[in-house]
């Protein structure tokens, strides 16, 4: 026994020499395929602070809705049933329409505009994120939202009683402007989805396409640039105030790194991806005139409606962004 009880001893004093003593799991919830992106990103991210915090802090990723599904993820932060998570904020702009300012069709359909307007939104979120407990770590883009079918669209007319996948209001929205019956399906369970024909149309990413595979169900995409959602990572308030000042220092700086990585990916990965969906055997192309001008007419719609709902807040986002336009 004595044997035991020295060498347990022995044991945990080397421990000590190479790892602080309180260290701590952070799980961390992802929505998103382990091979997106996104959550390639984050991985790197949980491996920065994790070495950088020799062990203190150990962030473990749960990609693919594996802990909680993504429209779960944002209250499981709030409410620390984890520390950290990453989520798609649009998809909860029902509780606050600020959460849905990425998603204005053709408010900011390039790379460039978008940066510009996530500088305009970025203090309102922070603010609105603070109020329900939620710090801000980091924040990437997805690459532009194109429509995906199960067959040929060349004007909104062709699109009446389709069934069409949303993951947010503005997703929603749209179907219902353009005569479509919106479905909501995560994007980790897309591929079923199309293949059981439960959904046979959404707008996303070419990126969220090649990981889903889409065309092993779908046919067309079209390359409308609707606007850039972003995806965030968020800590619960009350574990952020409780990290020491070393540890939130290697946290701050690893997040900054995954902001970068992360954009630079999102931008490399839309013509990659384009290129994986015709090599499935997909058209991706532009839309044809008569598709852009009846989506612009309903942009404007849900422009307006957007306005109104988010009220003062929203429109000084949109003020801003415009005057650095
Ligand atoms: N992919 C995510 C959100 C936006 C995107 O490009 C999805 O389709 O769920």
């Amino acid at each position: 026994m004595k044997l035991i009880t020295n060498t347990l001893s022995g044991l945990a004093c080397a421990t000590a020499l190479t790892a602080p003593a309180m260290a701590e799991t952070w799980d961390m919830p992802m929505a998103y395929s382990a091979s997106n992106f996104h959550s390639a990103t984050a991985t790197e991210f949980a491996r920065c602070v994790t070495t950088g915090t020799m062990g203190e802090i150990e962030i473990v990723t749960h990609p693919g809705g594996a802990l909680f599904a993504g429209a779960d993820i944002k209250r499981a932060i709030q409410t620390g049933q984890v520390p950290i998570g990453e989520r798609l904020l649009s998809g909860h702009a029902n509780e606050n329409a600020v959460f849905g300012f990425d998603s204005i069709p053709f408010l900011s359909p390039s790379f460039d505009d978008h940066a510009k307007l996530w500088e305009a939104a970025k203090p309102e979120m922070e603010k609105v994120l603070e109020e329900q407990n939620l710090h801000l770590l980091y924040s990437i883009p997805w690459p532009p939202q194109g429509l995906y079918f199960d067959r040929e669209v060349t004007s909104v007319a062709d699109m009446e009683g389709i069934k069409f996948r949303s993951y947010n209001n503005a997703t929603a929205r749209l179907a219902e402007l353009t005569g479509m019956a919106p479905v909501t399906i995560e994007a980790a369970e897309l591929s079923q989805a199309f293949a059981t024909g439960v959904a046979e149309s959404m707008i996303s990413s070419g990126a969220t396409g090649y990981d889903q595979k889409v065309w092993e169900s779908l046919t067309y995409f079209y390359q409308v640039d609707a606007w850039l959602p972003r995806n965030y990572v968020l800590v619960n308030g009350d574990t952020w105030a409780d990290t020491s000042d070393a540890g939130k220092a290697v946290i701050e700086g690893c997040a900054g790194l995954a902001e970068y990585a992360g954009l630079y990916r999102a931008k490399e990965y839309t013509n990659f991806t384009y290129e994986g969906l015709r090599e499935g055997g997909m058209m991706v192309q532009p839309p044809s005139e008569q598709l852009e001008s009846d989506l612009r007419a309903i942009g404007d719609t849900m422009t307006t409606e957007w306005l109104e709902q988010a009220g003062e807040a929203g429109q000084a986002i949109v003020d801003n962004y415009r005057a650095m336009q």
